[in-house]
C-alpha cells in the first residue's frame, strides 16, 4: 500500500508520504510545499534529474543530499536539489511543484507533531547532517521513544568494531544499534530518559526506566552516565523459565529459587543492575569497549571474551549486545534475573528527551 495525504499545517501544505513494508511497520516522511515556487524552473546545474511516475516515486529519490525536490505532474520530471533558492529561478513552466523535506530530530518531536503510530521514521539527529532511519515507539509509557538498540532475533551480528558502534549498524525494521555518536548528540545538552525492556522467550516482558541517561563523547570513549531515579519490573525477581540459578562470587553464592525469593549471603541485590551490580562490577561511569578498543578493567578485553560491544567493567552484570545463539553463550543479559541469553527473545533500549 502506498498512500499520501495533503493537509494544511499553519497555512502551508504538507505532504506526508507513507510506505508500508512486509514488517507491517511504516516509513513516514514529511515534505512542505513551497507555493512561491509553483510553476517555476530552477537552474539545473544544482540538481539531479529523473523521470518519475508520481510524486511518491520522485520523493523516494530524495535522500541524504536532498534539501528540496521538484516534481512536474505533466512531464513527470523529478529534480532533486541541494537547495531551492529564489535567486536560482530561471523561468516558468507549468505543473512544477517544489517540496522541502522536514526531518525531526527524534521520535519525541514526531510524537509532539501528532505522529502516534509506532514504526520506522527518518530523523536528522541534532548536530548531524546524516539522515537516520529509526524505530519510534509511540505506544509504550507515553510514547515518543527513539529506539537506540533493538534485537528481535539473532540474525544481526552485534560483535562489531569501534567504528561500527560509533556510526551505528543494522536495520531499523529489525535489529540495530543507532550509533554511539548519535546517542551522545541526543544526550550531551541534557540527559534523556532511558527505557530498557527484555522480553522472555514466553513473550512476557520486563522493563526498567532510568530518569537521567547520557553518554560522553568519543574523546571520553562514550562513557555511560546514569543518575537519578529508576522504576520498572526488571527488579531482580526471577521470572518465567528462570529458576534455580546459582551464582558464586568468591566464597559466597546466591541462589534464585522457583518461588522467586532468594537466599544466600549476598544480602540485597538486583533491581538497578547498572548501578548495583553484584558480580562483575558496576558499569555506570564505564567507557565503551569493542573488540578493537579495550577500555575495560578486565585484564583482557571483555568485548572479545563476551562477543559484543558494551560498557564493561570487569566485565558486566548487564549485557544487551551479547551473542544470541547457542552454542555460543550470551552471558548476563540482565542479571538478575537473566543469567543467560537462552531465556531472552528480544531486547530494546530507547530514549526520550
Ligand atoms: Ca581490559
Amino acid at each position: 500500500m502506498k498512500t499520501y495525504v495533503v493537509r494544511g499545517v499553519l497555512g502551508i501544505l504538507s505532504l506526508s508520504v507513507v510506505w508500508t513494508s512486509s514488517y507491517a511497520n511504516m516509513l513516514s516522511r514529511h515534505y512542505t510545499l513551497r507555493r512561491s515556487f509553483n510553476n517555476k524552473v530552477f537552474n539545473t546545474n544544482n540538481n539531479m534529474g529523473y523521470t518519475a511516475k508520481s510524486l511518491i516515486k520522485c520523493s523516494a529519490k530524495c535522500e541524504e543530499d536532498c534539501d528540496c525536490l521538484g516534481f512536474n505532474s505533466r512531464t513527470k520530471k523529478c529534480h532533486i536539489f541541494k537547495a531551492c533558492l529564489a535567486e536560482d529561478v530561471t523561468g516558468d513552466e507549468l505543473a512544477w511543484k517544489y517540496y522541502i523535506p522536514e526531518y525531526p530530530e527524534d521520535c519525541q518531536e514526531l510524537f509532539g507533531g501528532g505522529e502516534t503510530t509506532s514504526g520506522v521514521y527518518t530523523i536528522r539527529p541534532p548536530g548531524d547532517r546524516r539522515l537516520v532511519t529509526v524505530y519510534c515507539d509511540m505506544a509504550t509509557s507515553g510514547g515518543g521513544w527513539t529506539v537506540i538498540q533493538n534485537r528481535v532475533n539473532g540474525t544481526m551480528n552485534f560483535n562489531r568494531s569501534w567504528e561500527e558502534y560509533r556510526t551505528g549498524f543494522g536495520d531499523a525494521f529489525t535489529s540495530y544499534w543507532i550509533g554511539n555518536a548519535i546517542i551522545h548528540q541526543f544526550t550531551k545538552e541534557s540527559s534523556a530518559s532511558l527505557y530498557i525492556s527484555v522480553t522472555n522467550v514466553d513473550g512476557t516482558s520486563l522493563y526498567i526506566i532510568y530518569d537521567n541517561f547520557s553518554i560522553l563523547g568519543e574523546g571520553n570513549q562514550y562513557s555511560l552516565n546514569i543518575t537519578g531515579a529508576y522504576s520498572g519490573s526488571l527488579d531482580g525477581i526471577p521470572q518465567g523459565r528462570i529458576q534455580d540459578h546459582w551464582v558464586s562470587v568468591g566464597s559466597e553464592f546466591i541462589r534464585w529459587n522457583i518461588a522467586g525469593a532468594y537466599s544466600g549471603s549476598m544480602g540485597q541485590c538486583g533491581g538497578d543492575s547498572i548501578r548495583n551490580a553484584t558480580v562483575r562490577g558496576i558499569i555506570n561511569g564505564m567507557k565503551f569497549t569493542t573488540y578493537d578498543q579495550d577500555n575495560d578493567y578486565y585484564t583482557k578485553n571483555c568485548a572479545i571474551r563476551w562477543g559484543g560491544g558494551w560498557w564493561f567493567n570487569d566485565c558486566t552484570d548487564v549485557f544487551l549486545n551479547g551473542l544470541y545463539n547457542p552454542p555460543e553463550n550470551w552471558l548476563q543479559p540482565w542479571y538478575p534475573p537473566y543469567m543467560d541469553g537462552k531465556d531472552v527473545a528480544r531486547t530494546k533500549m530507547m530514549i526520550r528527551r
